[in-house]
């Protein structure tokens, strides 16, 4: 039997039939019932352009109707499906193509020559945000049939780039199995149920809004209620209207802010849903005051889905990403990954049918990440509980998440080190009030007049926007203990209250 992901959704949109797929601002800009033609139609326009079976397919484009359909056209023709950050730069991205080798490159129109130029052997085509552009014209022209490819539980989906710490970066390896039993489990876990009606207003080139949004709505057969970006009055006038909500912290806080978030605004709603990042224990706390709903955090990573949530039914306890999901094992270990007795500290390794295929065409990096026993080191230190609850108190890789979006300071430091003037540096995350954690350069300068815009202007065009630290600071020398190492702990209590 064909395990192809795709299969599932289009056995939930004949069921719904003729009810809207994705609602714009009030218009159906997509139903159900057209996406078998739709598809198709876009799986043509891809394979016209040469893509065959296995090969990669990068995408940054604006969200929109269209990307959704030509990701769901990239399953259905069995193309690995590789989305990046619309603010990566033209020389981020040309990084990723060198890596993934694609057969295609999908660009919005008005990067068509930047990306072009990094594009290396790859076709590429444009495709606005309206749906318009060289592969949106070649969807609409095609035709209305395709057989859809078999695909095993083992065959790529997607690659999912999590980081690009130092030269490479690492694609996580998603098949069709990992991504399809996680989404069921979801389904089940979060009580997915019929005339459930999801607002996605979360970016769908990451897992949370492409997987865990996305499928959990396409297979359940629900409408999506779309937003381009995240804008809190947008949302909660769709409050109304909806029954399920998904969001990275930032949302929440950002919601809890708003004076229209109210029990009245909130009654019709069923299920609110955070994670990519810690939800301080203030911001669920304000949000029950307010709305009287307990938000449900969930705990993911790009390598594993979906790996830890609250009940949906039990106890939703703040500061906790509640239990393993059912088929997910989970323990908390020591360095060498063997188990640490209940309730004190280590780092979380997981294993399951959720995880990742390994990092694509890197299988010492998969290795180092990987136990003998086949559990995944998530790098995250967690506590358990004797029952099973999970807690994330600290992380054991340097990873910044601002407002969802990951920072890794290697690569940060790497292009301030190369400004003028710079003599070194070191990136590090600091609380912030509304992105969780912000980035900030500490700064030993080799000439004088090197101020915090020189820094700024010198790594503008290297560096997407989000990744460039908020504030950078210059300083004598960087703390270092007796091995050399530059003690990242002392300057992070140095600067945390910068932002207060
Ligand atoms: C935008 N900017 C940011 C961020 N977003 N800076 C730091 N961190 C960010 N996350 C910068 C912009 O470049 C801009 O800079 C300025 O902030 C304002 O930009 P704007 O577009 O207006 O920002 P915004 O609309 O307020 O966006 C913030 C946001 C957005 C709504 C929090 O970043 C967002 O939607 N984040 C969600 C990311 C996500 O989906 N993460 C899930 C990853 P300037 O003004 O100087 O030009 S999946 C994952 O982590 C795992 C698997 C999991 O468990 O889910
Ligand atoms: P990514 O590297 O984008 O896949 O992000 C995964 C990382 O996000 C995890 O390893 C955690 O560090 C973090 N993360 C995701 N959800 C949560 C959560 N609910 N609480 C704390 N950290 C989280």
């Amino acid at each position: 039997m064909s395990e192809n992901l795709i299969r599932g959704m289009l056995r939930a949109a004949r069921k719904a039939g003729d009810m809207p797929m994705i609602i714009e601002r009030g218009v159906a800009r997509l139903r159900f019932s057209e996406i078998d033609a739709a598809t198709a139609r876009w799986a043509n326009a891809l394979t016209g352009l040469g893509a065959r079976v296995g090969d990669r397919v990068v995408v940054q484009v604006e969200k929109s109707v269209a990307n959704v359909l030509l990701y769901l056209a990239c399953l259905r023709a069995g193309l690995v499906y590789v989305p990046l950050n619309t603010a990566y730069t033209a020389a981020e991205v040309g990084g990723f193509i060198a890596d993934a080798e694609p057969a295609v490159v999908v660009c919005d129109p008005g990067k068509r020559e930047a990306i072009a130029a990094v594009a290396g052997r790859a076709r590429v085509a444009t495709l606005g945000a309206d749906g318009m552009g060289e592969l949106g014209d070649l969807a609409e022209a095609a035709p209305h049939g395709f057989a859809t490819v078999e695909r095993g539980a083992g065959d790529l989906a997607a690659i999912l780039y999590t980081s690009g710490t130092t030269g490479r970066s690492k694609g996580a390896m998603l098949s069709h199995g990992a991504l399809a039993s996680n989404a069921l489990v979801l389904k089940d876990y979060w009580r997915w149920e019929p005339g459930d009606v999801l607002i996605h207003a979360l970016p769908v080139y990451h897992v949370h809004g492409l997987f865990v949004a996305l499928h959990g709505a396409l297979l359940n057969g629900s409408t999506m209620l779309w937003h381009k970006a995240f804008d809190a009055d947008a949302v909660i006038e769709d409050f109304a209207r909806a029954s399920i909500f998904m969001g990275v912290p930032t949302f929440y806080v950002r919601l809890a802010a708003h004076a229209g978030l109210t029990r009245e605004a909130a009654a019709g709603m069923r299920l609110f849903v955070s994670g990519s990042a810690p939800l301080l224990e203030a911001t669920f706390e304000a949000f029950e005051a307010r709305t009287g709903h307990r938000i449900l955090e969930r705990y993911g990573m790009t390598e594993a889905g979906m790996i830890a949530s609250n009940p949906y039914e039990g106890e939703r306890r703040p500061g906790t990403v509640g239990f393993a999901l059912p088929g997910v094992e989970a323990r908390v270990a020591d360095e060498e990954g063997r188990e640490l007795p209940r309730g004190g500290p280590g780092v979380l390794e997981i294993k399951g049918p959720n995880l990742f295929s390994g990092y694509w065409r890197q299988p010492e990096r998969t290795a180092e990440e990987m136990r003998p026993d086949g559990f995944f080191v998530t790098g995250d230190i967690a506590t358990m509980t004797a029952d099973g609850r999970i807690a994330i108190v600290g992380r054991a890789k340097d990873l910044i998440i601002a407002g969802g979006l990951n920072i890794y300071p290697r690569e940060v430091e790497l292009a301030i080190d190369a400004v003028e003037g710079v003599g070194e540096s070191a990136v590090i995350g600091v609380p912030h009030p509304d992105l969780g954690e912000a980035a900030v350069a500490v700064v030993v300068r080799s000439d004088p007049r090197l101020d915090e815009a020189a820094v700024l202007a010198g790594i503008a065009e290297r560096l997407a926007r989000f990744k460039q630290p908020r504030r950078v600071v210059f300083v004598e020398a960087l703390p270092r203990n007796a091995m050399g190492k530059v003690q990242k702990a002392a300057l992070r209590e140095a600067y945390e209250g910068l932002f207060e």
